[in-house]
């Protein structure tokens, strides 16, 4: 995952599932499947509707199902490949992915196929900031955006030379790459609402009612008060910002240069600001948002300098956001929404999502698909399952609590800017210690740069700052832990007994 929050979560490129059937059962001579997704959409609610001005899918790609109904049975793009043919796309795109522009360029002379492979946009996307950083000008495409800045004086000639159609050419993963660049969110994907929805509520009955026993709610009417609310548009931000560069997955961008960029972005992964030292750089910032009375506590606070990073601001277009993973260090969060609206399906921390793997020393999650393809692939899986997962979306001017522990996937359905704080309280103190202390603290721990040190450090604040609390916590969960195993053999044994009676 690009962004520093999500240090947890190394997101890997999808394995190439085949794309659903009904996408494939065409005519033959449909060239363009968009056309024919917008027809199926009308009839059959498995479709999918495309965005508008969907341009047809790169140089005229097909899902392989296409191939069967092609009068000719020839893939072009093996032809066009020689003896690489036998290597997946992934790893062709891989090892593409190795050369520099110029032999890009020139490998996209070669053949069809290797036109189409040498023209893949993240290839370029990768290429553009690797050497132009958070320096470049969107322009729609990221190879065109490459070119006007190495060679400004060169034009392409327009659309035809970066919509080159392709006749039979099949490809799954790079269609795939296309439609969920392209594709609507479906409504019964933002359908379930199923969180505790509370507004006004005293801090003591957001403690026992949620934070104790660690449920997700979404606060409602809490930031009324915050300035940014009235003030945070686009421009309000850009004039008050001035060059000042955010972090943008794993370049720096100043704000008018990622507007710019994501006015004009089309991709499955849009790049998003997700910065945790907006607050120093630009001070304005932090005095026109408040920490929501309900988390006021913030233990880390002790470490001074040295606590890990905890809060960010976060923009980015529909479309973007982050999918599934469990926040750092074992702290709890709230996001405020500022403006735009952001989908939230979260699982509790003992129900993995579907499509996710974490290693099982938890360092490392493989979330092998992008959001949208989650949504299309797996969102359907938790239908049948006992424990469904909580989902909402949450609005400008409302907030999510996020508990400890719990997976979370959002994704923005419009631009949106938000502010989220990750925080230790009482409540999640001795968790948070915990998982500090871990063997493999080293690559657990998230946010700073001494990882190791971080729990004998934080421990030893919390003893100066707050004497006898840890102590005091740990008395408390013992008392729990053994009322909860008198509670489980009270029923064991009551179960027992009926079963005796039964005879
Ligand atoms: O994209 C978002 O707003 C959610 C951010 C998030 O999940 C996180 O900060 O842990």
């Amino acid at each position: 995952m690009p962004r520093c929050k999500n240090l947890l979560l190394t997101s890997k490129r999808r394995k190439s599932k085949s794309i659903k059937q009904k996408l494939i059962h065409r005519e033959p001579e449909s060239l363009f499947p968009e056309r024919v997704l917008k027809e199926e959409e009308e009839e059959d609610e498995g479709g999918f509707k495309l965005k508008i001005e969907t341009p047809s899918c790169e140089h005229g790609v097909q899902p392989l199902g296409n191939l069967y109904f092609s009068p000719s049975s020839v893939n072009v793009r093996n032809t066009g490949l020689g003896n690489l043919q036998i290597l997946t796309d992934e790893l062709l795109l891989d090892i593409l992915g190795l050369l520099d522009a110029t032999d890009l360029g020139i490998l996209a002379t070669v053949t069809k196929s290797f036109y189409i492979f040498a023209n893949h946009e993240p290839l370029w996307r990768n290429l553009v900031l690797d050497k132009l950083k958070g320096e470049f000008l969107f322009n729609g495409l990221w190879k065109s955006t490459y070119v006007a800045a190495y060679h400004p004086k060169f034009h392409f000639s327009g659309a035809d030379e970066s919509n080159l159609k392709i006749r039979d050419f099949y490809s799954d993963y790079l269609f795939q790459s296309w439609l969920c660049a392209n594709v609507e969110m479906k409504p019964k994907w933002l359908q379930r609402d199923n969180i505790i929805r509370v507004r006004g509520i005293s801090v003591e009955e957001f403690i026992t009612k949620f934070e104790e026993p660690n449920k997700p709610v979404l606060l409602e009417g809490c930031l009324n008060d915050w300035p940014a609310i009235e003030k945070w548009s686009r421009d309000y931000l850009t004039k008050v910002v001035g060059g000042v560069e955010f972090a943008v997955g794993p370049v720096d961008m100043k704000l008018e240069t990622y507007f710019r960029y994501s006015d004009r972005v089309r991709e499955e992964r849009p790049l998003y600001l997700f910065d945790p030292k907006f607050a120093e750089k630009v001070p304005i910032l932090d005095l026109e948002y408040d920490v929501p009375v309900y988390f006021r506590e913030d233990l880390f606070g002790v470490l001074g300098k040295e606590r890990p990073d905890y809060r960010w601001i976060i923009i980015g277009p529909s479309g973007s956001g982050s999918s599934f993973h469990i926040d750092p260090n074992s702290t709890s969060a709230w996001n405020a929404v500022i403006t735009g609206s952001k989908k939230w399906v979260l699982f509790p921390p003992d129900v993995i999502p579907p499509g996710v793997h974490p290693s099982p020393d938890g360092a490392e999650v493989a979330c092998p698909v992008s959001i949208i393809e989650w949504f299309m692939n797996f969102y359907d899986d938790t239908k049948s399952w006992k424990k469904k997962p909580i989902e909402c979306i949450c609005k400008a001017g409302e907030v999510m609590f996020v508990p400890n522990g719990w997976w979370h996937l959002v994704i923005n359905l419009e631009e949106s800017i938000a502010i989220t704080q990750n925080y230790v309280s009482r409540r999640n103190l001795l968790n948070v210690l915990e998982f500090l202390k871990k063997p493999n603290a080293k690559e657990l721990v998230s946010g700073t740069t001494d990882r190791v040190n971080l729990h004998e450090k934080f421990k030893k604040a919390i003893e100066g700052a707050y004497p006898g609390t840890i102590k005091e916590l740990e008395k408390k969960a013992e008392e729990a832990k053994r009322a909860e195993e008198q509670r489980v053999s009270f029923w064991d044994s009551a179960k027992a007994d009926a079963f005796k009676f039964s005879f």
